[in-house]
C-alpha cells in the first residue's frame, strides 16, 4: 500500500517556494488561462453541479479541445516542470469544470460505487495549524478517520450547500470508475495542460494568476501559507465550480480550486513521449499504485509556498489516497480532427 507513504507526495505538494526559479514574472498580471471566452459568464451560485443533459448526451458539460502540437512545460518554474520536447495531441472533449459533488452523486446512486476512502476509513484534510505553536512541516495536514467525498473535512462534515462544489477525497480508482461510468477516461497530463493553456501564451500563464486590473482570476491562496488567507478571491477553502473567468477554451478552475488527476505516472522530471504521442506514458495495470501526475493546483497554493497554481506546474500523488484539495474532470476523444 502507497498510504504510508502519503506525506512525501503531499509535502511536496505544498513545497515551499525556496529555490522556486520562476523570477520577475511570478507577480504579473495575466488570467488564469488566457484570453477569456465569449461565453465564460457563468455565476457559480446559480449552477445546481449538475450540467445540462447529464446522463443522456455524451459530451454533457464538456467543451471540444482541438488538436495541436506543443511543448509542455516551462524553463522558468521547478525543476521538474523543464521541457522534453514537443508533443501531438489528437483533439478531444474534456468536462468544462471539475466533477461537482452532485455529478459523483448522480454515479454512485446509480451504480452502488463505494469510494476507497469510504472503504479504507478515511482521507487526508487540510487544518489550518495553532499560531501559538511552533509550525512543524505539514502540521497542516491529517489523515482524519471518516473523511470521505460525503464528509470532506471529517465525520462532522456533510455536502450540505456543496452540491457545486468539486468532489474531493477521491483516489485515481474512484475517479476512473466515475469516468468509466460515462464512456469516458481521465486525462493524460499533456491533455490536460494541452487544454489549460485555452490556446493563450504558455509564458503569460507562469505566473500568479491575476488580470490586468490586479484582480485574481482563480481560487488560490492569498496572504502567507498556512497562517494568514486574505481571501482576496473570496474563498478559504474549496469554491463552487465555474466562479472564476474561464479560459480560451471556455474551461473553469483549471488553475487552482482543486487539484486534478491525471492518468501518467510520475517518475520525476518529464519524460520524452514515444513518437510524440503522450498516450505513450499511459502506465499498464502492473502499475496501478504508482504515483500519478495531479495538475493545476489548489486553494492552498500561495506566492510564498506551492506555486503551483499554473499550466506548466505538477506534481505527484498516490494513486490511493484521497486528499481534501484533490479532485478530477473527465475527457473523450473526439472522433473528429
Ligand atoms: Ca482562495
Ligand atoms: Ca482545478
Amino acid at each position: 500500500m502507497t498510504k504510508g507513504y502519503w506525506t512525501t507526495g503531499i509535502l511536496a505538494a505544498l513545497s515551499v517556494a525556496t529555490g522556486f526559479l520562476i523570477s520577475d514574472g511570478v507577480m504579473g498580471n495575466v488570467s488564469a488561462g488566457g484570453s477569456h471566452s465569449s461565453d465564460t459568464v457563468l455565476s457559480c451560485d446559480a449552477v445546481d453541479g449538475v450540467p445540462e443533459g447529464f446522463g443522456k448526451d455524451p459530451h454533457a458539460g464538456m467543451k471540444r479541445i482541438p488538436a495541436g502540437v506543443f511543448t509542455p512545460g516551462t524553463h522558468s518554474g521547478y525543476p521538474d516542470e523543464q521541457p522534453a520536447g514537443a508533443v501531438q495531441v489528437d483533439a478531444f472533449w474534456i468536462d468544462r469544470t471539475e466533477v461537482t459533488n452532485a455529478q459523483f452523486a448522480a454515479f454512485v446512486s446509480a451504480t452502488g460505487y463505494v469510494t476507497e476512502a469510504e472503504r479504507d476509513g478515511g482521507a487526508v484534510v487540510f487544518r489550518a495549524p495553532p499560531q501559538d505553536k511552533p509550525l512543524e512541516y505539514n502540521g497542516w495536514w491529517h489523515y482524519r478517520e471518516g473523511a470521505d467525498w460525503r464528509h470532506p473535512e471529517g465525520p462532522d462534515s456533510d455536502l450540505e450547500g456543496r452540491k457545486n462544489h468539486p468532489v474531493v477525497n477521491v483516489t485515481l480508482a474512484d475517479a476512473k470508475a466515475y469516468a468509466d461510468w460515462l464512456g469516458r477516461t481521465l486525462p493524460t497530463e499533456s491533455q490536460w495542460e494541452w487544454a489549460a493553456l485555452g490556446g493563450g501564451d504558455p509564458e503569460l500563464l507562469e505566473r500568479e494568476p491575476k488580470d490586468a486590473a490586479g484582480q485574481v482570476t482563480a481560487n488560490y491562496w492569498q496572504g502567507v501559507f498556512p497562517f494568514m488567507n486574505t481571501e482576496d478571491d473570496g474563498f478559504v477553502s474549496r469554491a463552487p465550480v465555474g466562479c472564476f473567468p474561464a479560459n480560451g477554451y471556455g474551461l473553469y478552475d483549471m488553475i487552482g480550486n482543486v487539484w486534478e488527476w491525471t492518468v501518467d505516472p510520475y517518475r520525476g522530471p518529464r519524460q520524452e513521449h514515444g513518437l510524440g504521442q503522450p498516450e505513450a506514458l499511459i502506465a499498464g495495470p502492473e502499475q496501478d499504485l504508482d504515483p500519478r501526475v495531479i495538475k493545476g493546483g489548489s486553494f492552498l497554493c500561495a506566492t510564498d509556498f506551492c506555486v503551483r497554481y499554473r499550466a506548466a506546474a505538477r506534481h505527484p500523488q498516490d494513486a490511493d489516497l484521497g486528499v481534501t484539495h484533490l479532485g478530477f474532470r473527465t475527457v473523450l476523444a473526439s472522433t473528429e480532427n
